[in-house]
């Protein structure tokens, strides 16, 4: 019988097959698609990147154990998200300029459609000027923003400024995360707020448009 110690474990080897299969398993089950995400998936990723930080697996390795994350992920998103018919608002999302790293972004974009935002995602290496076209266009009230690497956490601030170079600032609320981004980084650069995880992100949006709960 599948379990979440298995599920992580298949996250960890990087085999995507056995992780759909598993994560199917558990649904199932009638397994809550949160733990699952929280609990399984996450939770084979992350122990990979404890691993990759001892320098005992390298980038292929992290390469497949993100391709069976997505695999789960694919099959919890339709649950995750929410069909009501009208949006709450309409929310920019992407990760920043240089960074790759999308698995984050991507659970950070399932929640804030299940919490009922309109979730337009640009994708990765987004550049300052794309993120400002795109909150234009899509007349977004939040942009959010994420990086996870050191390096790249700057853009984060130089996409701020560009948007208060162009005048546009004041119309958009901006949020950030990342596992590098804390809550003090995310003042210092002028953002309105800042969520340590996706869960968190849609409390935060909401607060940041005076939502109530
Ligand atoms: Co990269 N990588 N990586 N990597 N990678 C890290 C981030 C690292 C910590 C690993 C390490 O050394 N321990 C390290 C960064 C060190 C630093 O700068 N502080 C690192 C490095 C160095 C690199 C490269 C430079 C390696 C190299 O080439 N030498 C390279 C850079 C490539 C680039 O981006 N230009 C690189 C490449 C990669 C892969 C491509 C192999 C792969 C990414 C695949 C993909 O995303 N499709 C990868 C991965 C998978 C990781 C680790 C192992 C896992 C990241 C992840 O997905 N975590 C990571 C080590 C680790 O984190 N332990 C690591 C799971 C995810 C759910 O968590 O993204 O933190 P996270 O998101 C959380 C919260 O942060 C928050 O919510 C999420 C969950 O609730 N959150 C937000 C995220 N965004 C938010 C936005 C919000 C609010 C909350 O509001 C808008």
């Amino acid at each position: 019988m599948a379990d979440l110690t298995s599920l992580a474990s298949m996250v960890e080897k990087g085999k995507h097959l056995e992780t759909a299969r598993l994560t199917k398993e558990l649904l199932d089950q009638g397994m809550d698609p949160n733990q699952i995400l929280n609990e399984g998936l996450q939770k084979g990723l992350l122990t990979l990147g404890e691993r990759f930080k001892r320098n005992e697996c390298f980038i292929p390795e992290v390469l497949l154990a993100a391709r069976a994350m997505h695999a789960g992920m694919d099959l919890l998103r339709p649950l995750l998200v929410g069909t009501d018919a009208k949006p709450l608002a309409t929310i920019v999302l992407g990760t920043v300029k240089d960074d790759l790293h999308d698995i984050g972004k991507n659970m950070v974009g399932m929640m804030l459609e299940g919490g009922g935002f309109r979730v337009l995602d640009v994708g990765v290496n987004v550049s300052p000027e794309q993120f400002m076209e795109s909150v234009q266009k899509e007349g977004a009230a939040i942009l959010a923003m994420s990086a996870l690497l050191s390096t790249t956490m700057p853009y984060l601030k130089t996409t701020i400024e560009a948007l208060e170079s162009k005048g546009i600032r004041d119309r958009v609320k901006v949020l950030v995360g990342g596992a590098p981004v804390t809550e003090e980084y995310a003042k210092e650069i002028g953002a309105d707020g800042y969520a340590p995880d996706a869960a968190r992100a849609v409390d935060e949006a909401r607060e940041l448009l005076g939502i109530s709960a």
